[in-house]
């Protein structure tokens, strides 16, 4: 599916991903879901597959997601983008980048299943873009750094080349870092709209939705609006990879439920004191650990309440069947 429009998406045909075609229309019910081959219903969003004949819409199982929380009393996922190969943690150098913004994107992007990527935009407008990617590099471990220029076309081939035939990519950062822009560059003309002034003077133009934007070439990118403070879906898996430096810290406490506040043989203080783990590093993990052990409590939650009312619909159809239909009472 290319995008989401008032009740129904639109979608290209898996031949038709070539930027030559126009999506058509296809209607979802009212709750804005449609079938999957697992008899639940979800709701589709930029990047899945949806199987369309006469019969039904089924959506395709999807092999990554890119998936955040929703406010709200009991948690939700909400799935930003689908079937994913690259998430593009897109940060402006200029103002300063900020490192625990990409830490939580990084989560993010882990916890999706596809690989992040991170670039740093407006290269142009700082004096010493490599030093700064020098100390991004050092809290984004194991992730490629690029650092781009979208009006000199500095650093662009790096990425160009992660534009293989097949290859979904989604652009991610805040608004403002440049995402539209990059999408733009990389497609080859203005696709999306970016937050230049607008022709008619009225403000800024930012954008709005997520949209699939399939590349002459065979690859796909999705844009995406600036996401503020999004919620990280509760993954301790991601959490380690994007902080492996201290989880592999934590692991060499003494104590293994060791809250690193002043436990004899912890790790993480001696890390601390040698200057070998920054005090920012520390609480951003905090952080976002916290975020998810909340998220987690949530989602049982959400589950339990789910199991009861699905317990109680069982034993009211039991009851109804014990009566019999249409039988009176009494
Ligand atoms: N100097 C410079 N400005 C850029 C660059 N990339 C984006 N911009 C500007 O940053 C602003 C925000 O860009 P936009 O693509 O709309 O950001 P988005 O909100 O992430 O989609 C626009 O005014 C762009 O012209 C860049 O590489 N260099
Ligand atoms: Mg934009
Ligand atoms: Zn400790």
């Amino acid at each position: 599916m290319v995008r989401a429009d008032k009740g129904a998406v639109l979608v290209l045909p898996a031949d038709g991903l070539d930027g030559a075609h126009e999506p058509r229309r296809v209607t979802l019910d009212r709750d804005g879901l449609v079938a999957t081959d697992h008899g639940d219903r979800l709701a589709p969003t930029v990047g899945d597959w949806l199987r369309v004949d006469d019969a039904a819409t089924v959506l395709q199982p999807r092999t990554t997601a890119l998936v955040r929380d929703t406010a709200g009393a009991t948690s939700r996922v909400q799935a930003l983008a689908a079937n994913i190969d690259i998430v593009l943690v897109v940060e402006h150098l200029d103002p300063d980048p900020q490192l625990g913004r990409i830490e939580r994107l990084l989560t993010l992007a882990w916890r999706s299943g596809a690989t992040p990527v991170v670039v740093l935009t407006k290269a142009d407008l700082v004096p010493d873009p490599d030093g700064m990617a020098a100390e991004v590099a050092a809290v984004a471990l194991a992730v490629d750094v690029h650092t781009v220029s979208v009006p000199t076309d500095q650093g662009l081939d790096a990425l160009r080349a992660l534009l293989v035939p097949g290859a979904t990519l989604v652009a991610v950062g805040p608004s403002g870092a440049g995402k539209s822009t990059l999408v733009n560059a990389l497609a080859g003309h203005d696709v999306m709209e970016t937050g230049g002034r607008r022709a008619d003077g009225r403000g800024r133009h930012t954008t709005t939705h997520r949209e699939l934007v399939p590349l002459a070439g065979g690859a796909m990118l999705i844009d995406t609006p600036g996401i503020r403070g999004v919620g990280v879906v509760a993954d301790a898996a991601a959490l380690d990879t994007t902080f492996a430096d201290v989880a592999e810290l934590a692991a060499a406490c003494r104590f293994a439920d060791c809250h690193h506040a002043g436990e004899p043989g912890c790790a993480i203080q001696a890390a601390l004191d040698s200057g070998e783990l920054a005090e920012r590093r520390l609480d951003s993990w905090r952080r976002l650990a916290k975020e998810a052990a909340y998220q987690a409590r949530r989602s049982d939650v959400r589950l339990r309440a789910e199991e009861r009312d699905r317990w109680k619909k069982i034993t009211k159809e039991y009851q109804r069947g014990m009566r019999g239909p249409g039988r009176p009472r009494g």
